[in-house]
């Protein structure tokens, strides 16, 4: 499938989409989500890729919604809009594989919400991030007051949000916004490294990790360890799991199907 604002690539076990709107610094318009919104489809339903990496060509990762295309809605499109990046981010929060975002400029507003719905986010030290939004007459709609939160706590999150503050890449990682900050040279390699690594592990183990982390975080400790044991019991009904353990046993190299 082509896309005029996305570019999608495969190596491997790995899906690699690159946003490629440079002129608008990968701003987000509507169109944009649309299209991440299919790919989310061919990502969902290609059983051969086990993780993603999310990346933006040029000096953004992605610069924000965009507000050429938000500045004349009215209340009825704005929400609209709003649904529309919800619905797709959200899609990308709960996918069923990992979804590494390899930051490789700016991200802010949406561009630092769409990270937050990624699973890890690795940054070059090139990388500014930040929620503008205030600054803008508005507040962030893409789960900015939500996301940030939960990630970096109250604190912080309500700091960045009311001053439109942006920060660096590093003092993002001091406040546990990002997993890594690395030179932007080795960016790419961070990420595809670290995608390598977990399709190595049973896709089906690392899929069940992520749902039980997700939905445990919303729940009280009894329901999320409740959750887990339903999740560890599962992998009893796997063909990855018998290898993994026999190989281990075995002493040989485990050769994972994901099934
Ligand atoms: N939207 C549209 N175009 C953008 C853009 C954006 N977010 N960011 C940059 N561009 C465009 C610029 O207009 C410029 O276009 P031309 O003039 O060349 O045609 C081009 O990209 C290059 O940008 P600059 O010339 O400004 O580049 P600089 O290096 O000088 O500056 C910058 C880079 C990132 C500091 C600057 O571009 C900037 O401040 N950009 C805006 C950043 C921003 O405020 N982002 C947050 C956007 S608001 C909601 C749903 C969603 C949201 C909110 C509510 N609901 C419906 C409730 C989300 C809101 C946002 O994300």
């Amino acid at each position: 499938m082509e896309f005029k604002n996305i570019i999608l690539e495969k190596d491997g076990n790995i899906g690699i989409v690159k946003f490629n709107r440079p002129k608008a610094l990968n701003a987000l318009n509507s169109e944009t989500l649309k299209e991440l919104d299919n790919v989310i489809d061919l990502m969902e339903k290609d059983n051969e890729i086990y993780a993603v990496i999310l990346t933006g060509e040029g000096k953004a990762f992605i610069a924000g919604a965009d507000i050429s295309e938000m500045e004349g809605l009215n209340a009825l499109e704005g929400r609209a809009f709003g649904i529309l990046g919800n619905k797709v981010f959200r899609r990308l929060e709960t996918l069923d594989k990992p979804v590494i975002a390899a930051i490789n400029g700016f991200a802010l507003g949406g561009g630092c919400e769409l990270s937050m719905a990624c699973d890890i986010r690795i940054a070059s030290v090139k990388a500014k991030f930040g929620q503008p939004e205030v600054g803008l007459g508005i507040t962030p709609g893409f789960g900015g007051t939500q996301r940030l939160a939960r990630l970096v706590g109250e604190c912080k999150a309500k700091e960045l949000i009311f001053t439109a503050n942006i920060i660096k890449a590093e003092e993002a990682f001091n406040i546990g916004l990002i997993n890594k900050v690395v030179e932007p040279e080795v960016l790419m390699e961070e990420a595809m490294n670290m995608a390598k690594q977990i399709c190595s592990n049973a896709p089906v183990a690392v899929k069940l990790c992520k749902e039980a982390i997700n939905k445990g975080m919303q729940m009280d400790i009894d329901s999320a360890l409740n959750y887990e044991s339903e999740a560890f019991g599962m992998c009893f009904s796997t063909y990855d799991q018998k290898e993994g353990m026999k190989a281990f046993l075995e002493k040989r190299d485990k050769n994972f199907k994901n099934m």
